[in-house]
């Protein structure tokens, strides 16, 4: 069921070179969404967002871009892309286009003009800096790895790249770019899509070019004019439309996303930000065996919940994305089946409660995890194999260098969803490009319809949940116990109503405070409660009081 106001709308994201193939080519497309839209439907969602699709090398799986107009013949045609449109509004589903563009790919053709000489018309559509080679402008690092400016010979210049060699970013300051830009976005609003997620949008403002004293630590985010940019892209394209959007803004500040997603100041409707999912990088770095830190976890979630609030802002909600690993192998425990189902309803039913836009990650749904995969050869990611390769340069040893890969690795999530028990999980007739973990046969889509009991159905529950109730949306978020070792306590409050949620984030028996109350009735939980003690990875909402 879609509900028409966006705040009530739960968003399903897909990455369609793994979500579903119908040609046999190993690689999901637009058609493989297009039949599952029934199963999206069951499950309650009111929106899909899909990863690019556009023409691209696919050397960062599409969000390389070389053409925003054309759609890559991997996923299929436009003709493809309206047929989704047509087929998800039947079924009252809208659809969100992943929009890139504080890069391009280095074959699209305005930096391949770029590129041709210091007077080319399209010279300054990219960041160009003349320079010696070895002596970069600045010492800044790419997120991929290495100095984040690359040399070109051709024009004895460096250009900057934030992210791979083969993606240069964007010149916001000048106003021909932006036109083009503006023009892009409503060539996709007149197609018909419903929605915009702005990938790295944060970063399109690069203030100086002068060295960071933290070196890659805090990724040139929310630059001078970037709330700026933003509005004027707002005021040029969606601002008055009934077009959902939101920025994904790594490594930002609540106080930026606050001002992004302020309604009062036209910019965007929601926002990401990925504080939450770094509390298991040591000292900041994501390349790093660390167990997460569940006190930190907690704090910034009610932090975000809080005072993103305070400032009328509005958040994006999530546990998993493409770029992250399987939530339920991360935060939860998939060492049994028991405790896999048990710790994936926990995690869905503690994040769920919270205010903002819950975005599930394709798999999600069914507690798909990590596909353990134990060589280097089994990955495809390109920020994995760089950092593979760093970290082979610092001189670790294989074992441990497999072992942060195996945690941090974004391949994680990008294995292939697991639809039946059949071979290569009914995902392919032919080769997938990338592998399957052997659980594909208890852990399906299939499987999850027919169990009553899956994790499927608590999803679908907790969507219905949202949509019904108001006090999810607009209550006020009350952080307890925060201190505790093994529980995420928090209460909803609306007028009169007011709802508790609780969760055991261990595998251990865990009280529950002898001062918290539960009187009430029981909206949801993943098993029967029993008295004060909660068994490993319980959770459950009470109705405290309603009017
Ligand atoms: O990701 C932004 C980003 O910083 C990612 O690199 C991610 O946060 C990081 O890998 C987590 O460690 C966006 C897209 O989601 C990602 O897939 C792209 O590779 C990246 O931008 C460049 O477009």
């Amino acid at each position: 069921m879609a509900v028409s106001d966006w705040k009530k709308s739960v968003v399903y994201q897909i990455y369609p070179k793994s979500f579903n193939d119908t040609t046999g080519n190993g690689q999901g497309d637009i058609n493989g969404v297009i039949e599952k839209l029934p199963y999206l439907q069951k499950l309650g969602v009111d929106y899909v967002w899909l990863t690019p699709i556009y023409e691209s090398p696919m050397n960062d799986n599409g969000y390389d871009i070389s053409d925003y107009y054309a759609i890559n013949p991997d996923f299929g045609t436009k003709e493809d892309v309206e047929k989704l449109l047509t087929e998800a509004h039947k079924l009252g589903i809208k659809v969100m286009l992943d929009i890139v563009i504080n890069h391009t790919s280095t074959s699209h053709h305005w930096f391949v003009e770029s590129r041709k000489s210091k007077d080319n018309p399209y010279r300054d559509y990219y960041i160009w800096k003349e320079g010696t080679k070895d002596e970069p402008p600045t010492n800044w690092e790419s997120k991929f790895g290495g100095n984040a400016w690359e040399y070109d010979e051709q024009t004895e210049s460096y250009y900057l790249r934030l992210f791979d060699v083969s993606q240069a970013d964007l010149n916001w300051e000048n106003d021909q770019l932006k036109e083009e830009i503006y023009e892009m976005i409503n060539y996709w609003i007149d197609f018909g899509v419903d929605g915009f997620r702005f990938d790295v949008i944060n970063l399109i403002s690069k203030g100086a070019f002068e060295d960071s004293e933290e070196i890659g630590k805090e990724f040139y985010t929310d630059g001078p004019k970037v709330h700026e940019y933003l509005h004027e892209l707002n005021r040029k394209t969606f601002g008055n439309k009934d077009i959902m959007t939101v920025g994904e803004m790594s490594s930002t500040t609540i106080e930026n996303c606050i001002k992004y997603t302020n309604p009062e100041r036209q910019e965007l409707n929601s926002v990401f930000n990925f504080h939450h999912l770094k509390v298991d990088y040591k000292n900041g770095e994501k390349w790093s065996d660390m167990k997460f830190d569940f006190i930190e976890l907690k704090r910034i979630l009610m932090d975000w919940q809080v005072n993103i609030a305070k400032g009328n802002g509005w958040n994006a909600i999530f546990w998993c994305n493409h770029d992250q690993p399987r939530v339920v192998t991360r935060f939860g425990n998939d060492e049994t089946e028991a405790n896999r189902v048990k710790s994936a309803k926990m995690l869905a039913i503690s994040l769920h409660m919270l205010q903002g836009t819950p975005y599930i990650y394709q798999g999600e749904e069914i507690g798909m995890t990590d596909p353990k995969f134990t060589s280097i050869d089994q990955y495809r990611d390109i920020e994995t194999l760089n950092a593979y390769r760093s970290l082979r340069n610092q001189g670790l040893d294989e074992e441990t260098i497999m072992k942060v890969i195996g945690q941090k690795s974004r391949d994680n999530s990008r294995t292939p969803v697991q639809w039946t028990d059949e071979e290569n999980a009914g995902f392919t007739t032919g080769t997938p490009w990338i592998g399957i973990p052997d659980n594909y046969r208890e852990i399906n889509v299939e499987a999850a319809i027919k169990d009553k009991n899956s994790i499927f159905y608590t999803y679908q529950q907790l969507i219905d949940i949202r949509h019904k109730h108001d006090i999810i949306t607009y209550g006020d978020v009350e952080p307890l116990y925060m201190d505790h070792p093994d529980l995420f306590i928090y209460k909803r409050k609306l007028d009169n109503e007011e709802w508790l949620i609780v969760a055991n984030y261990t595998n251990d028996k865990v009280e529950i405070p002898e001062d918290i109350d539960m009187e009430g009735e029981l909206i949801v939980a993943n098993n029967d409660l029993n008295g004060n003690m909660l068994e490993p990875f319980d959770a459950f909402v009470v109705n405290l009081k309603s009017i």
